[in-house]
C-alpha cells in the first residue's frame, strides 16, 4: 500500500476513533517500511487536531473524542518502537515533561515526547497531573537540560508560574532551560512567567529544543 494511502486510512481511522483501523495502519506502515514520523506528523496528528477543533465547536461530542484519542495512542504504541533513533552518542540534550498538575490532557505532550526522543533528546517523560516538585526533582535527579510542562486549561497554567519560581529558588533557572506548551499557553504568557520558550506544535518544539542548546 502507498504512503499516500496511508495516511489517508490514517487520517480517516483517528476522525472515526477507529481502533482496529488505526492498529492495522500501524501494522501496515511498519511492513511497508514507511517512516512512522511521516505518519505521525501527516495523519495522526493533524487527524486530532481536526477532532480537537470540533469539539472546541461543538461539532463532535466528548465521547468521539476519546476514541479519536485512543485510537491514535494505539497506532503510536505500536509503530513507536520503530523509529529510527539518532545515533545515541549524537544525544542532543536532557528533557523532563509532564503535564502540571491538575490537568489531565496528555495526547498533545506525548506526541511531542516521542519527537524529542526522535529527535535525539533524552526524554523523560512524567505524564500527566504531574505536581510541579516532581518537576524539579526529576531535573536534579537527571542533570536535565530543559523541563517543559504542558497545560491545556487556564485553572492549570498556573503551575507553569509555579514551576518557574520553584527553580529560580533552587538557584537553577541559569542551568536549566524551560519550554511551556499546550492549548491554554502563548508567547506572552511565556514572557509573563519567565519561561525560556513557547513551542506551539510539536515541529516548533524540536527546533526551539535545539535552538535552546545551541
Ligand atoms: C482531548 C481533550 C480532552 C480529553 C483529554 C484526553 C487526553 N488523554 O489527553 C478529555 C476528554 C479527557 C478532556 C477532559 C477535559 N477537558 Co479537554 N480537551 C480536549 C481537546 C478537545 C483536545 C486536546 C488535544 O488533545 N489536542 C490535540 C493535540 C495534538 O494538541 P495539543 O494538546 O494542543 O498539543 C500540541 C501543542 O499544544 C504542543 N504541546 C503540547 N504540550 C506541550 C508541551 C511542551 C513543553 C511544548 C513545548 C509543546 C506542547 O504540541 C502538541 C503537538 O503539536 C481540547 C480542545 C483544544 N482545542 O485543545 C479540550 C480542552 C483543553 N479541554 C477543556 C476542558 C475544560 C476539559 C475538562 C475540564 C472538561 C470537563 N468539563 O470535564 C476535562 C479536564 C479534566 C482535567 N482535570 O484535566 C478545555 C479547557 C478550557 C480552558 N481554557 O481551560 C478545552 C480547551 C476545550 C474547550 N474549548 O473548552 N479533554
Amino acid at each position: 500500500m502507498s504512503k499516500e494511502e496511508l495516511v489517508k486510512q490514517g487520517m480517516q481511522a483517528v476522525l472515526d476513533g477507529d481502533e482496529e483501523a488505526a492498529m492495522e495502519v500501524a501494522n501496515q506502515v511498519i511492513k511497508e517500511g514507511i517512516n512512522p514520523v511521516e505518519i505521525i506528523n501527516e495523519a495522526l496528528t493533524p487527524a486530532m487536531t481536526q477532532v480537537g477543533d470540533g469539539f472546541a465547536n461543538e461539532e463532535i461530542p466528548l465521547p468521539g473524542v476519546l476514541v479519536a484519542a485512543e485510537a491514535m495512542t494505539k497506532a503510536i504504541e505500536i509503530m513507536e518502537p520503530h523509529i529510527p533513533k539518532e545515533d545515541m552518542a549524537k544525544k542532543l540534550g536532557t528533557i523532563v515533561i509532564g503535564t502540571v498538575e491538575g490537568d489531565i490532557h496528555d495526547i498533545g505532550k506525548r506526541i511531542v515526547a516521542t519527537m524529542l526522543r526522535v529527535y535525539g533528546f533524552e526524554v523523560h517523560d512524567l505524564g500527566r497531573d504531574v505536581p510541579i516538585n516532581d518537576f524539579v526533582e526529576k531535573a536534579k535527579e537527571t542533570n536535565a537540560d530543559i523541563v517543559g510542562s504542558s497545560s491545556l486549561m487556564t485553572t492549570t497554567m498556573g503551575g507553569q508560574k509555579i514551576l518557574e519560581e520553584k527553580l529560580s529558588k533552587e538557584g537553577l533557572k541559569d542551568k536549566i532551560k524551560t519550554m511551556i506548551g499546550g492549548a491554554a499557553c502563548t508567547q506572552e504568557w511565556a514572557n509573563k512567567i519567565g519561561a525560556d520558550c513557547y513551542a506551539e506544535d510539536v515541529n516548533e518544539t524540536v527546533l526551539k529544543a535545539k535552538e535552546l542548546l545551541k
